[in-house]
């Protein structure tokens, strides 16, 4: 049966060695607990770092870890403590995290961190050869591993890679700033299949890949030369059911049972029954917006003092990554904030902020979520926010409100909460004054919606959305590998070649015989393809078409001489060796002028972009312009022109980043019937790359070997990847 691999930097689970003793808890964090449930429905197996360094144990603990971790189906990558500090806290930490967080004043460029990130990934990409038995996916997991998929396609070509980025993926003009923006780009799109929490990140990722690397994007699948990537949104949910029946739970618990968490809670409610909790829980991290949340809830206290003695905030900061310097920081920067509050707002017996800084057992904290009547969750950039999600499923009764922050990916699906600015302080402050006082009726309205929706797209929903997107992407390439000119398939032409009496090639030029240029006019042939060509055309039963939607002039300079038949403007124009061009139909061209005027707008508008012109058609060219700016111009183009070209009886086609206007009806594959009618051959073979070349399959009878380079839809029988495989091809039918 096959296997399927999960990968993160942490292992679900904490290892503590004390006295001899060795405990293992679960890890507290968003991916740990939301993949847990996943790791137990299916046969996987889970390799990430357990926390400690197995070089300084002795033999009998590495032993019982081990075993121990073998019985939780994980796999351990060993981290010395130089791979902690220069990897974990230092590239991930120091680099990534503030980055994509969009904090860019803390972001470290250190190429000794840069060092140690290559290096843990390699190690990663290591353990994860030695246990590939029977693996045909992999899904790997966040931004300590943007490395890994591309280490691991090189190596394992054929398994399927998923790849989920759990924080946010900033906006290019960030991206950029990163002096090994190309290196991580390129790791990522190691990956079949690359999920983000919101299309925001989604398009982000996009933009980066088409400014950095030029590649196609079609929709959401991106063309690399060899494969297609997809792209994709997945927003993670969370296991409602665990949440919802832990609440119920402990509601029906007797006092002797009861969490001393919830016993103080109920206590205080008995004291004070007029008091309103409101809850805060995070790791201590500065994207969390505790300090924005703190001053907020220091205004709402100046401005509503009425609400002095009635309200208490619960504030749960989980210890994180203490190791590195911010985060220290920022910890005594709440001591102080917390500190000044309940030192002004304080009574004999009342204190304003419950402070408690460590983590929390799982039923801890669903009594927390399930008792207090307002979460404040206020991150000023958070991939998703899970603790928004488990604080609406641990509500029973429909009773609570959340305010949440339109920076955390949480508020794209949550919109029936208060959606607040967390820099707006002011607006928090007013939001917790709504939340005191929203009717009962109106919580419970818009609860019912938020929890429908949550028990939905729950955990398992959510991984299954992933591994369902793994296994198409994997049929399609399978589909692919299916049309793949093998060299079976090869060799059965060459065989079919030599024994016709007549074969006849119909080879489009640009992005099939050789590749392209900024400036269409320096994709000159080289020696080599005139080599090739000449090699094919002397044998005398074979027949050269060249077709192609260039020029009769550059055509005539480039092949005037040879042996060759040309056939160029999409099938406008022809020329049998040694002959003078011939129109292949009577054409006007009188409609250029009013077309030119309209793209020469466009060129004004579009830096990098140029008009060429043909005898019956003209070109906007945009392969120079901005990678973002030229593409949207292309549809604004073709837009403007659609109702002007129906009414001159002409017709768009889009191609390799240009654009051409041209007489309605003309194209290859016309052009390439006309010519077998009056010369039919035994065999035909045609090679094209864009979709102008589809015209021609169209027209080929199904005999014919129809051959696509690239990896999109095609009409073409076979693909080859790109065209150095075409002149492969071509030399082995010459040589054999
Ligand atoms: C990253 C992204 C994204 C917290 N304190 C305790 C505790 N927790 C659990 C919560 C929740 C998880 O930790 C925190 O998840 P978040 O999503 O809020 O935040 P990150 O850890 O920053 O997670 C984030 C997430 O990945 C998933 O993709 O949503 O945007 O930053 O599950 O319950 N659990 C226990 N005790 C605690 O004291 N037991």
């Amino acid at each position: 049966m096959n296997r399927f691999l999960i990968i993160s930097n942490r292992l679900p689970l904490n290892i503590n060695i004390k006295d001899d003793e060795i405990e293992f808890t679960p890890s507290v964090g968003g991916l740990a607990t939301g993949m847990m449930s996943v790791s137990q429905s299916f046969d996987s197996l889970w390799i990430g770092w357990s926390g400690i360094d197995q070089n300084q144990l002795t033999a009998k603990e590495r032993k019982k870890i081990n075993l121990e971790l073998k019985n939780e189906a994980c796999a351990d990558v060993n981290l010395t403590p130089e791979e902690v500090e220069l990897y974990y806290e230092g590239f991930s930490n120091k680099t990534i995290w503030p980055l994509f967080h969009y904090f860019s004043q803390y972001v470290e460029f250190k190429e000794e961190q840069w060092e140690a990130y290559k290096r843990v990934n390699q190690k990663f990409a290591d353990v994860i050869a030695e246990n590939m038995e029977g693996v045909d996916k992999i899904w790997i997991h966040d931004y300590h591993l943007l490395l890994l998929p591309q280490l691991i396609k090189e190596r394992f070509p054929k398994v399927t890679i998923g790849f989920f980025l759990h924080i946010p993926f900033p906006s290019y003009e960030l991206f950029r700033t990163l002096p090994w923006r190309k290196e991580i780009i390129n790791g990522m799109l190691g990956a079949d299949l690359l999920g983000f929490h919101t299309f925001d990140y989604e398009r982000h990722f996009m933009s980066s890949v088409r400014r950095l690397l030029g590649y196609d994007i079609n929709m959401n699948e991106i063309n690399l030369p060899n494969r297609i990537v997809r792209v994709d949104n997945f927003p993670m949910g969370i296991d409602y059911e665990k949440f919802q029946n832990a609440a119920l739970e402990a509601q029906k618990r007797s006092v002797r049972d009861k969490s001393e968490v919830r016993k103080e809670l109920e206590r205080y409610y008995l004291l004070y029954p007029d008091t309103k909790f409101i809850i805060s829980i995070d790791r201590l991290d500065y994207t969390k917006g505790l300090i924005n949340r703190l001053e907020a809830f220091e205004y709402f206290m100046e401005k509503y003092p009425e609400y002095r003695d009635k309200v208490v905030l619960v504030l749960l900061a989980v210890p994180s990554r203490i190791g590195v310097e911010q985060y220290q920081q920022m910890k005594s920067e709440v001591d102080e904030i917390v500190g000044r509050i309940n030192g002004e707002f304080s009574s004999i017996n009342r204190t304003p902020i419950w402070y408690f800084y460590r983590s929390m057992p799982f039923e801890n904290l669903v009594d927390l979520y399930n008792y207090c009547d307002i979460a404040l969750v206020t991150p000023v950039r958070d991939g998703m926010n899970l603790v928004a999600k488990e604080y609406i499923a641990s509500k029973t009764d429909g009773r609570g409100v959340l305010i949440l922050s339109e920076m955390a990916g949480a508020s794209k699906e949550m919109s029936e909460a208060l959606i607040i600015n967390p820099n707006d302080i002011a607006q928090i402050a007013e939001s917790i004054k709504t939340a005191l006082e929203m009717p009962l009726d109106e919580q419970i309205e818009r609860n019912t919606f938020l929890q429908k929706r949550l028990k939905r797209y729950n955990i398992n929903k959510w991984a299954l959305e992933f591994l369902n997107g793994m296994e198409k992407v994997k049929q399609s390439e399978q589909k692919f590998m299916g049309k793949k000119l093998t060299t079976a398939i090869q060799n059965k032409i060459i065989k079919e070649l030599r024994n016709a009496d007549s074969a006849v090639f119909f080879l489009d030029y640009d992005g099939t015989l050789t590749g392209f240029e900024d400036n269409p006019k320096h994709a000159r042939p080289d020696d080599e393809l005139y080599e090739l060509l000449d090699g094919l055309a002397d044998n005398p039963k074979n027949r050269i078409v060249l077709i192609s939607g260039r020029d009769k002039d550059t055509f005539e300079e480039w092949f005037g001489k040879k042996p060759y038949t040309l056939i160029v403007e999409h099938g406008v124009w022809y020329r049998e060796k040694g002959e003078p061009w011939e129109m292949i139909e009577q054409l006007d061209a009188s409609w250029k002028d009013s077309i030119r005027s309209a793209l020469e707008f466009y060129v004004d508008r579009t830096p990098g972009s140029f008009i060429e012109e043909k005898n019956y058609s003209l070109v906007w060219h945009y392969r120079k312009s901005d990678p973002e700016l030229g593409p949207n111009r292309a549809i604004e183009l073709k837009d403007e022109l659609t109702s002007l070209v129906s009414n001159l009886n002409l017709e768009i086609l889009e191609g390799n980043k240009v654009i051409e206007i041209k007489n309605r009806g003309i194209n290859k594959g016309r052009a390439a019937q006309k010519l077998l009618n009056s010369a039919p051959a035994d065999k035909i073979i045609a090679v094209g790359d864009d979709w102008t070349d589809e015209f021609l399959f169209a027209a080929l009878p199904e005999t014919a070997y129809t051959i696509k380079v690239g990896m999109s839809k095609t009409m073409a029988t076979y693909k080859v990847e790109n065209f150095w495989q075409v002149r492969e091809m071509l030399k082995r039918i010459v040589t054999e």
